[in-house]
């Protein structure tokens, strides 16, 4: 009687503390974990797995690990435990050292219970969020300083819930603004006055560089989880559209949330649920990853993950929103334009694919094979000396990255077909990166479990490509993730993620340092982006 009593308070007490990632409406299972590691096993999740593994566990970057499934399986608590330590060879990190043996512990027994499903959330919900900190009329005409702002970098400072804004002729630090919870992205308004992030936890915010001291100056919270957001950026003859809309891609509830450009306000939801293009299986939990903006339509492409689409949203006619639904392949994850910003180029990672869209025809024209799962981030773009203009892509579950050709107009022999192997130094590449008047391609290994590797980037020459790049440890610490050039694609900026993180900034010529900023505030840099780069996607 006492012990049923127990139980009925500890799943009373379990539904009371439910609230720290998901809000306070997720229903939670009855647990044998006590209502405080619950609580903390469900945060741990929605930090570090749901993005790969799906809020409902179903699998996309990383597989099904439903309770339902490992059970199955034959797998217990102690087999989930030995995978969440070590991780795995096809490029699921080890969390060893970043998680302690007791949450790894919770977090297993976690994994052998149903998953608590987040709430749903409305157009009302999110415009209650909203918070227009200084109205259009309010602020600056012109820039209020004298610097050079499309050459500023917005650093993500991810566990400090801010983003540095640098000035990357100087490389100081211009302001720091609070921007909320683990932000995962920044994107730049097409005029590149603005930057707008947005947040793990569907929060966006938005900042004026035009200030004297730049701040956030809206902000607004359109989902439960996300992951992407991008802005209008077409200008021509259907209308002027730069700086005008943005959109945010949600994780959960899956939909896309257009709002406006100027303040954040929310305009219009559209929900992502959807059959999958293949099986015709309904999907409850259907995200939108990447999105990229069209400068020649006014049109965003966004990757619908589990469903394996991307949809072409044609922003003109928000009354009749136009959406093309474009059959790729599963699971669509990230990538960019080609050089051209014609074709579209996205990594389908569990198929060891990048599918290409022509963003005229609106149609997939190709599939490139690529290695292991590939991860490009937006990816690079540069001219081979023999095979033309390439993109290139490095991978999560194996030591390569690849190039292929991607200039069907002048080069169509090479078209859509790996060109060029590059040997890196291990799996766990998340990004590479370059500009069309650098030297260099850079691609780093962040997921990598090995302490060396994952602290190490190589380059390769542009001029005369070679299999084996140089590569070196950046820093002794942390993890090593993520490039951007400055405007004149001269400098590389690289950041040391880590609780005491560094930004270590190269001569793209030389590969010699030029600078290591090391401060307090920089804490668990992750992604850094420079307003020209990012307005003209240029990589
Ligand atoms: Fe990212 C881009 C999702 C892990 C840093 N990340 C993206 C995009 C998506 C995504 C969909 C593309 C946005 C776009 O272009 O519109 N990322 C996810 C995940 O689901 C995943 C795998 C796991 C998760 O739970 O989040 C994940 N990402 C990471 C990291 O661990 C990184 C290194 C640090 C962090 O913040 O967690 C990280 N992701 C980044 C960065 C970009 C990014 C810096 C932008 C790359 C660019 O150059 O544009």
């Amino acid at each position: 009687m006492i012990k049923r009593f127990k139980a009925i308070l500890a799943a009373f007490a379990v539904l009371m503390v439910m609230h720290s990632a998901y809000g306070d409406e997720a229903t939670a299972p009855v647990s044998a974990l006590s209502a405080e590691d619950f609580s903390k096993a469900k945060a741990l999740f929605f930090n570090r797995c749901a993005g790969c593994h799906g809020t409902t566990r179903k699998g996309a970057t990383g597989p099904n690990i439903t309770d339902e499934n490992l059970k199955k399986k034959g797998y217990t608590a102690e087999v989930a435990e030995a995978f969440i330590t070590n991780g795995t060879p096809g490029g699921m990190p080890s969390f060893g050292g970043d998680f302690s043996e007791a949450d790894i512990d919770i977090l297993a027994n976690f994994l052998m219970q149903p998953p608590p499903i987040p709430p749903e959330m409305s157009l009302e919900e999110m415009t209650d969020s909203w918070k227009l900190i200084i109205p259009e009329a309010q602020r600056p005409k012109k820039p209020e300083h004298t610097k050079n702002w499309k050459n500023f970098f917005g650093i993500v400072l991810r566990d400090a819930g801010k983003v540095a804004i640098l000035d990357g002729d100087t490389k100081e630090v211009v302001n720091i603004v609070d921007t909320g919870f683990a932000v995962h992205i920044l994107r730049s308004s097409a005029s590149g006055r603005y930057f707008y992030s947005i947040g793990r936890d569907g929060k966006a915010t938005m900042i004026d560089l035009w200030m004297a001291k730049p701040d956030k100056v809206a902000e607004v919270k359109t989902c439960q989880e996300a992951r992407s957001i991008d802005s209008s950026k077409y200008k021509g003859k259907k209308g002027n559209f730069e700086d005008k809309l943005a959109i945010i891609g949600c994780y959960w509830p899956p939909h896309f949330v257009i709002i406006d450009g100027q303040t954040l306000e929310p305009k219009k939801v559209v929900s992502t649920r959807a059959y999958a293009y293949d099986s015709g299986e309904y999907l409850n939990e259907s995200r939108v990853a990447a999105i990229i903006a069209a400068h020649k339509e006014p049109e965003w492409f966004i990757n619908l993950k589990e469903a394996g689409f991307i949809w072409a949203i044609d922003y003109s006619d928000m009354k009749n929103l136009q959406v093309t639904m474009i059959e790729t392949e599963r699971y669509m994850h990230d990538g960019g334009w080609d050089a051209t910003h014609r074709y579209i180029q996205m990594a389908a990672n569990m198929k060891n694919k990048m599918v290409v869209v022509d963003s005229e025809t609106k149609k997939q024209i190709a599939q490139v094979e690529t290695g292991q799962k590939p991860h490009p981030g937006r990816g690079a773009n540069w001219v081979d000396p023999e095979f033309g203009p390439v993109t290139a892509t490095p991978h999560l579950g194996e030591a390569t990255m690849v190039a292929w050709g991607s200039d069907p107009k002048w080069h169509p022999k090479n078209a859509w077909k790996v060109v060029r192997k590059f040997a890196t130094l291990g799996g766990g590449g998340l990004f590479v990166k370059t500009h069309p008047k650098a030297s260099h391609i850079w691609v780093d290994h962040t997921l990598n479990p090995d302490d060396k590797i994952k602290r190490s980037i190589c380059a390769y020459e542009k001029a005369k490509p070679t299999a084996k790049g140089k590569c070196w440890e950046v820093a002794d610490h942390g993890r090593v993730t993520h490039f951007e050039y400055n405007q004149a694609g001269t400098e590389v900026w690289v950041a040391v993620w880590d609780q005491v993180g560094e930004l270590v900034i190269y001569d793209d010529k030389t590969l010699k340092e030029i600078k290591r900023i090391k401060a307090d505030w920089l804490r668990t840099p992750t992604g850094h982006f420079n307003v020209y780069n990012t307005m003209t996607d240029t990589y």
